[in-house]
């Protein structure tokens, strides 16, 4: 089936192993999409949607204890333990795999084994990355041709370049004892079972373009991050591209689509990814990034025509959808989308208020990109596009203002560093407590954050022309836990802000915590933000932030001697800062 003797083997060995009823390389081409649809409807595991309405579009039930990521069950498993970092739960590579053998033996029983070849990145360039991904899930083997660019071109290249990262992954008995996520970045390989959650299951994903490449990305001085790509044309025509971290359902997908507010006639915005970036520094000494990606799988619930146009029109045809509700009519719906009462909850059961949501807070649908008006050609670009801004974001109700510009590189790996944010329904356990999330990668880095954080500073050393990095929060809320900011399109307001300042046109005002925006230069035109809530958004209050700072000397702190001497120092000279303010 190939003429690369090494994947050869290692199918021939997992298929000893798993001892699966029969084996399908996938091409990736239509037919092969199309058979897939037809064995999981056939099966169950997909319902069609109302054809009329919803053409070639599905609904898939997951298993109701297998709906997000699972970060207690999920390993980095260098050969030294401090190599995965305090930041990792770690297991030695020998346990590890000595417990994925014995629970992949037999696994694939009575099922199909799919090779998935796939390639991260524009198929031609040279900063995309391949891999193969075993599974027997029908799911996850047509999740992954909307997700990436798979088939034969892929495998072609794989054969063309020799290396490429093993995924092995098996639904197993689904038992959430049973399920394990193991990543082995030396070996560039990763065992995923028990899970056929997105980010457990699709491993070209977070386990590939994440854990493992952050790793090699260190080793070979580029950079893996947890970004949305995005370009913004302003009226005369000059074309912006910002990357953007915010961790999991915290805005990327609704940011890299966004449709500019009326009063915004001539912005236009660009859509290159919505959640992963690769970034490398160019001969010009500027951040290049492609978008390793080639679907979007994004948060269901929230999405309206009110706040993300772009998506709704992109899921009227070829998507599929997990655990949202059903109309009475075979319709997907969720939380937000309207005011229509759905016939059906996500799991099946008649809908009734009393069982909770009607969708699963973290339902998603999988769609490929290009359904998406937004999307821009720029993203099939081998050399990828030049990075202007880097934006870190949160979840917070309190503290983080609207937006803050860091006063350089290494005090925008400080902001990065010590983001927190709000728990979403994207990982299993409790939602809405703060937690801290560096760059958005606290569930994502494949090494000990001291090292990563040294990696940030070093990269930055190394552009001539760095990025300027800021902080935003689209989440602070009043005494009534309302929000006082409207967010969705009219964060273009935001960033408008943030491109003048890149292009050093309009002037900030100067806190120990970095540069606010002057009085009346975030432009409100035709927004309800009251005179009050806008100087809450814009305020920094020193006492609280003082108390923050000492959390994040003692998080710093946690991470050992790893941690950059120059990361304490940026943050004392914050907490200095800010302890004359409050004493002047
Ligand atoms: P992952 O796919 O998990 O990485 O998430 P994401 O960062 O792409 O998040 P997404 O854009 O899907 O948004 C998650 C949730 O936040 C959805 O329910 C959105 O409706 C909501 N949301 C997004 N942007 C905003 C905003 O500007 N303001 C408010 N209030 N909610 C937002
Ligand atoms: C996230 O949780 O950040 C996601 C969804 O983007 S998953 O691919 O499942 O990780
Ligand atoms: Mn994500």
């Amino acid at each position: 089936m190939t003429s690369n003797q090494a994947l050869a083997d290692w199918v021939r060995e997992v298929a000893a192993l798993t001892q699966p009823e029969k084996i399908h390389w996938c091409d990736g081409s239509q037919a092969e999409y199309d058979a897939l649809i037809a064995d999981m409807l056939q099966s169950g595991t997909l319902i069609e949607l109302d054809p009329e309405t919803r053409p070639r579009s599905y609904l898939h039930r997951s298993d109701p204890s297998d709906v997000a990521r699972t970060e207690h069950l999920t390993f980095v498993c260098t050969p030294e333990r401090d190599d995965a970092g305090p930041n990792n739960q770690w297991l030695s590579p020998a346990d590890a795999h000595a417990r994925m053998d014995a629970l992949f033996a037999g696994a694939m029983r009575g099922r199909t084994l799919y090779v998935v070849p796939y390639c991260m990145g524009p198929i031609d360039s040279p900063l995309a990355r391949c891999g193969v991904e075993i599974t027997d899930s029908p799911y996850v083997a047509a999740s992954m041709r909307i997700m990436t660019r798979m088939g034969a071109p892929a495998l072609r290249r794989i054969e063309r370049e020799g290396s490429f990262v093993r995924g092995l992954h098996s639904l197993g008995d689904l038992h959430p004892e049973r399920r394990f996520i193991m990543h082995f970045p030396h070996e560039l390989s990763i065992q995923s079972i028990g899970s056929g959650y997105g980010g457990n299951a699709l491993l070209g994903k977070k386990c590939h373009a994440l854990r493992i490449a952050s790793y090699q990305a260190r080793q070979e001085g580029w950079l893996a991050e947890h970004m949305l790509i995005m370009g913004i044309e302003d009226p005369q025509g000059r074309l912006h591209y910002i990357a953007a971290a915010f961790p999991s359902a915290c805005g990327k997908t609704n940011m890299a689509m966004l449709i500019p507010p009326q009063e915004y006639q001539g912005w236009k915005v660009k859509t290159i990814g919505d959640d992963i970036a690769w970034l490398h520094v160019g001969e010009d000494g500027r951040l290049w990034a492609i978008n390793p990606e080639a679907g979007f799988f994004g948060v269901a619930p929230g999405t309206s025509r009110h706040t993300n146009a772009n998506a709704v029109d992109m899921l009227q045809h070829d998507t599929i959808f997990t655990n949202v509700a059903l109309t009475e009519d075979g319709r997907p719906w969720w939380e937000g989308l309207s005011d229509e009462t759905p016939a059906y909850d996500w799991q099946g059961r008649p809908y009734d208020p009393a069982n909770g949501p009607a969708a699963h807070p973290n339902s998603r649908f999988t769609v490929a990109a290009r359904q998406c008006a937004s999307w821009s050609d720029a993203a099939e670009r081998p050399s990828g596009v030049p990075i202007t801004a880097i934006i870190f974001g949160g979840r917070r109700a309190s503290l983080a203002p609207l937006v803050l510009e860091a006063k350089n590189w290494q005090h925008g790996v400080l902001l990065g560093a010590s983001m927190a944010s709000e728990t979403t329904a994207a990982a299993t356990g409790q939602v809405g407590v703060v937690r801290r999330d560096p760059m958005a990668m606290q569930p994502f880095c494949g090494y000990h954050f001291g090292d990563y954080w040294a990696h940030w500073l070093a990269t930055g050393a190394r552009l001539s022309q760095a990025p300027g990095i800021y902080q935003v929060n689209w989440f602070r809320r009043d005494a009534e836990r309302r929000f006082l900011w409207p967010g969705y399109g009219e964060n273009l307001r935001v960033l408008k802000w943030i491109i003048e300042r890149c292009q050093g046109s309009i002037d900030a005002q100067e806190t120990p915590v970095g540069n606010l925006p002057l009085h009346g230069d975030i432009d409100l035109t035709g927004l309800d933000v009251s005179h009050e809530h806008m100087r809450q958004l814009t305020h920094i209050e020193p006492q609280d932030w003082l108390s923050e700072m000492d959390e994040v000397a003692s998080f710093l702190h946690g991470y050992g001697p790893r941690v950059p001497q120059a990361l304490h120092e940026e943050r004392e000279r914050v907490s200095q800062g800010l302890r004359q303010q409050a004493s002047g």
